[in-house]
């Protein structure tokens, strides 16, 4: 079972070894200069006398400034880059973007959604299909409801199942297809997030959000509410499976 797309995966490891590499010098310098520089016993701890409430210009360095303010900043710009492309695949346009498309089932043409994962495309990889599927989720204290439109039940079958000793909703859907979920919320906000693809969105009371979901696996997982909704929102669960 996935836990993350191979879209965050890279994305992940990447910002962990920049977060190692930034904490284990930030964290090296400070003990280095903490030990390297204590007072000895007996001496006036104060050799830069320093003055209370007064900056002590005499050790400015324009050039340590500099470097400390550009070299991370040069590292924010990088990280924004490499993280541009897989943002822009999960917020993907559904005219036309990444997914096609909506599916047009009459169309003697219509070959499936056909959702493919695709290495080479820019720096970490993007998500393709070529057209997908609606179907609509909406939220209410403290439950779900996935309506699958008129797809076939191949495609997109909800109904219950039992999570935690609790009947839950459950959606089905089927692996290899691109479903784009208009969304909606009949109280509060909640936020929907599908746990093994890694996305979640909010959902509003009056408005209509979005979200791709990209069944590309074969598993079952929860899908938990992650926007703080009431008494029973630790509850708010319901569960999605993913058959070939
Ligand atoms: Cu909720």
């Amino acid at each position: 079972m996935s836990l993350i797309t191979p879209l965050f995966d890279s994305l992940w490891n990447e910002y962990l070894v920049w977060s190692l590499l930034v904490g284990l010098f930030t964290f090296g310098w400070l003990y280095h200069h903490s030990f390297f520089y204590r007072s000895e016993d007996g001496e006036n701890p104060n050799v830069d006398d320093l003055e209370v409430g007064v900056f002590p210009v005499h050790y400015d360095d324009l050039k340590l400034e500099l470097a400390w303010t550009i070299v991370p900043f040069m590292l924010i710009v990088y990280l924004t880059y490499i993280s541009w492309a897989p943002l822009d695949n999960v917020w993907s346009s559904p005219n036309g973007g990444h997914f096609g498309d909506e599916c047009v089932y009459d169309d003697p043409n219509y070959n499936g959604s056909n959702l493919y994962f695709d290495d080479d495309d820019g720096l970490k990889g993007a998500y393709h299909a070529n057209c997908y599927h609606t179907i609509e989720i909406t939220a209410k204290q403290w439950v779900w409801s996935f309506d699958c439109g008129t797809l076939e039940a191949e495609l997109c079958e909800s109904g219950f199942t039992e999570a935690d000793g609790r009947a839950v909703p459950h959606l089905s859907l089927q692996a290899g297809n691109a479903y784009l979920a208009y969304m909606t919320s009949e109280d509060v906000t909640h936020a929907p997030w599908f746990v093994s693809l890694g996305v979640k969105e909010d959902v509003l009371p009056g408005q209509t959000t979005t979200v791709w979901i990209l069944a590309e696996d074969v598993e079952d997982f929860l899908l938990l509410c992650t926007e703080y909704c009431g008494d029973d929102h630790a509850y708010m669960m319901a569960g999605v499976s993913i058959h070939a």
